[in-house]
């Protein structure tokens, strides 16, 4: 990339953290909460690391007023959080207006503090009612998320600006049903397939409802990107790895949302699981309802082939996994280490990939349309998370989000229409299948006591927040992860 060293981002840029609503909130069986599949996921012997589960989390349902007076300390003008649908309707059915009226507090006092509410209708906790009536393997479960998607407006409407539908509904879908390293648990690709359907049709059919009944709304979906290169370029075999992992992660979503159809090769490598079979007159044209934003969630990026590897990196779960790629479209792929330096995952760090993904989006999908771009995830896990005097020097994470920002101040001087960054996460939470054993906040949550100590990486965020550029590279920090 071209040097641009003014640090400076767009003016009015949009600086924020983000949270999900089974990672923190806890107060699992209050007010009229019911299971969620993450509840029952986590009763399941070996599914999560140390029969960790979301009963109490971060407290936050507890913790309204301590949690918004820390966003304020850390600058942020917008807070991401998700409405948990097992709150607002425990059975999937009959709304719950203790659960909304939780959310309503929340929007209250975020907009008194200052601070835009960022509001993700479903980060992954379908209500088990839902569940045992078929899933998202099940059509059904589109239009009821179409019905709570209404219900939330209905009393946040007059409040909040910005929705999204899904966020990472690959992870729903793949990580959901395929490989089953999160709830509900399941290895079975058709249905893979069915829920990778139903969950574009979700978004689209709730995308429609909420257009027609408030134009002023901003729209948008959350969706995570891989950036998949093939291991050797020169490689037909691994050019077409990579060709699959983008089709199976990225084009199966952003081809119909964008442009309206499935795109030709993945529909051919999906068609032994049935795809077409889901598709109905009206589906694509409710899933390409004009959106506003899309959010964009970065991690990592990988190097693909086909010849198998000597040694397997995990991914989502604790567990040992396959040593190819689980997902439908991607049989007989593999991922394999580059020798790039990794977070406490294992995930290859490279911030130049966000870059080429922002430069790829804008061109190819949101350029055209006029929709902006939003990071609305990134950040790490490291395991150098301790408290030592009240303070937790964390300059791997630092450096991880200096360098990804510095990625994306590249992306908006080079041309793209990106507006805002949100850090994932504002504090540590229920990391999915590894429980708490995966740190991923700018802020550190002592969970025998619930409090919270923002991190060096969380006090040089306030400061990039406020200031709205980066500054100079201090000594060393981070410049171990930068690969660009
Ligand atoms: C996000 O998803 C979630 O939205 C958030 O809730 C979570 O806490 C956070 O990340 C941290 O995990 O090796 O082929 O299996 C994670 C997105 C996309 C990252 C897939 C790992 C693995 C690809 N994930 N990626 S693969």
């Amino acid at each position: 990339m071209t040097q641009n060293n003014n640090g400076q981002f767009p003016p009015g840029f949009l600086w924020g953290a983000a949270t999900a609503a089974y990672q923190v909130e806890g107060a699992a069986s209050e007010d009229g909460r019911k299971d969620s599949i993450w509840d029952t996921f986590a009763r399941v012997p070996g599914a999560v690391a140390n029969g960790d589960n979301g009963d109490v989390a971060c407290d936050h349902y507890h913790r309204l007023d301590e949690d918004v007076a820390l966003m304020q300390s850390l600058n942020l003008a917008s807070y991401r959080f998700s409405t948990s649908w097992a709150r607002i309707r425990p059975d999937g059915g009959a709304v719950n207006p203790a659960g909304l009226d939780f959310y309503s507090r929340l929007t209250d006092k975020l907009l008194d503090a200052g601070i835009k509410p960022w509001l993700t209708l479903y980060h992954w906790d379908l209500p088990q009612a839902l569940q045992d009536a078929g899933g998202w393997a099940n059509r059904d479960t589109a239009y009821r998320f179409a019905e709570y998607a209404l219900s939330v407006h209905d009393v946040l409407g007059d409040r909040v600006q910005a929705w999204t539908t899904l966020n990472e509904p690959w992870c729903s879908a793949y990580v959901g049903y395929a490989s089953g390293e999160h709830a509900p648990g399941l290895q079975d690709r058709s249905q893979a397939v069915a829920a990778n359907h139903h969950l574009l049709l979700a978004h689209g059919l709730a995308a429609q409802e909420l257009r027609a009944r408030d134009a002023a709304l901003e729209l948008g979906l959350t969706l995570n990107f891989t950036v998949a290169d093939p291991l050797d370029p020169q490689n037909p075999d691994d050019v077409d790895a990579a060709r699959r992992i983008d089709g199976q992660f990225n084009r199966v979503f952003a081809d119909p949302v964008f442009r309206g159809q499935y795109p030709e090769d993945v529909l051919a490598d999906l068609a032994p699981y049935g795809l077409q079979g889901h598709i109905r007159d009206g589906d694509l044209a409710a899933i390409s309802t004009p959106i506003d934003f899309l959010g964009v969630n970065y991690y990592h990026g990988e190097a693909v082939t086909k010849t198998e590897p000597a040694v397997a990196i995990t991914t989502a779960a604790p567990s040992a996994r396959p040593t190819a790629s689980p997902y439908p479209a991607a049989d007989g792929v593999y991922t394999v280490p580059r020798g790039l330096p990794v977070t406490n995952m294992g995930w290859e760090i490279q911030p130049e990939g966000l870059h080429r993904l922002l430069m790829r989006l804008q061109r190819e999908y949101t350029g055209p349309a006029g929709v902006k771009l939003y990071i609305t995830e990134n950040g790490a896990a490291f395991d150098d998370d301790e408290v030592v005097d009240g303070v937790v020097r964390d300059e791997d994470r630092l450096g991880f989000i200096e360098a990804h920002l510095a990625a994306v101040q590249q992306a908006a001087a080079d041309g793209v229409d990106v507006r805002g960054y949100f850090a994932w996460s504002l504090m540590d939470n229920f990391e999915w299948a590894w429980g708490y054993a995966k740190r991923f906040g700018i802020v550190h949550v002592d969970y025998a006591t619930q409090q919270r100590t923002p991190k060096a990486s969380g006090r040089w965020f306030a400061e990039v927040a406020r200031a709205n550029e980066l500054p100079e590279r201090s000594s060393g920090a981070g410049s171990h992860v930068v690969s660009s």
